[in-house]
C-alpha cells in the first residue's frame, strides 16, 4: 500500500479514446487490466472524465471549414481541433466497461465550458479556470500524484505539468498510458515532463 499522502489519478480512460471510439488511441484499452491492478496500492484514486457539451468549440465540426486535426487560435492560443468526442451523456462518453469505478474517491469533469478546452485535471487550457481538484488534493493532504491513462502526450502531459508546477511530487506511470503521437507530440511530452522534473516510470 502507497502512503496517504498519494494519489493516484486516472485520466480520461473513456470508450472514444479507445479503438472503435471517436478518437481512438492506439492500444488505448490495453491499460485498463494495470490500472484496475494500480487502485488496489492507493487510498485515494480521482478519475478524469472528458465531458463536453455538443458543439463544443474544440470540435472541428464547430468550425466552418475545419476538418479534425487542423489548428486554430482561440483567446487562449493555439487549440487543436478534435472529432466530436466525449459528449456528455453518450456511450463515447463513458468509461471503458472494464475499468473499475468503485474505489474512486472523486471523479473530476472536465471540458464542460463550450469557450475553453480543458487537457489537464487540474486547469482547462486558458491556464486559469480551476477544475477544483488541486484544493481537493491538498485538503485531503496529498502531497504526491501518480497519472496514468489516456492520452499520454494530451490531458497525461498537461496534467502532469500542472501538477509538477503546483509543487506536488509527479510521476507519470507510462506503461499504464497510451498518446495520440500527432506531428511527434508523444515524444515532445514525454521530454518536456523529464525536463520539467517529472518521474517517468
Ligand atoms: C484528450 C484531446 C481532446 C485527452 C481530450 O484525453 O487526451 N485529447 N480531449
Ligand atoms: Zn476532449
Amino acid at each position: 500500500m502507497r502512503a496517504s499522502h498519494e494519489a493516484l489519478i486516472v485520466i480520461d480512460v473513456q470508450n472514444d479514446f479507445c479503438p472503435g471510439g471517436a478518437l481512438a488511441v492506439s492500444e488505448g484499452d490495453q491499460i485498463v487490466a494495470e490500472i484496475n491492478g494500480m487502485m488496489n496500492e492507493f487510498s485515494t484514486i480521482v478519475l478524469t472524465q472528458d465531458w463536453h457539451p455538443m458543439g463544443h468549440s474544440s470540435f472541428a465540426s464547430s468550425h466552418d471549414d475545419k476538418t479534425p486535426f487542423d489548428m486554430i487560435d482561440m483567446p487562449y492560443g493555439p487549440q487543436v481541433l478534435w472529432p466530436d468526442h466525449c459528449i456528455q451523456g453518450s456511450t463515447g462518453a463513458e468509461f471503458h466497461p472494464d475499468l473499475r469505478i468503485d474505489p474512486a474517491d472523486m471523479i473530476i469533469r472536465k471540458g464542460l465550458n463550450p469557450a475553453i478546452d480543458s487537457y489537464s485535471a487540474f486547469f482547462e487550457n486558458d491556464k486559469t479556470t480551476t477544475t477544483g481538484l488541486e484544493g481537493y488534493l491538498r485538503a485531503k493532504g496529498i502531497t504526491q500524484v501518480t497519472l496514468v491513462g489516456l492520452a499520454t502526450d494530451f490531458c497525461v502531459y498537461y496534467s502532469a505539468m500542472d501538477a509538477e508546477k503546483l509543487g506536488f511530487t509527479t510521476t507519470v506511470q507510462t506503461s499504464a498510458c497510451r498518446g495520440i503521437d500527432m506531428d511527434g507530440s508523444l515524444a515532445k511530452a514525454l521530454a518536456d515532463m523529464q525536463a520539467r522534473g517529472v518521474n517517468l516510470t
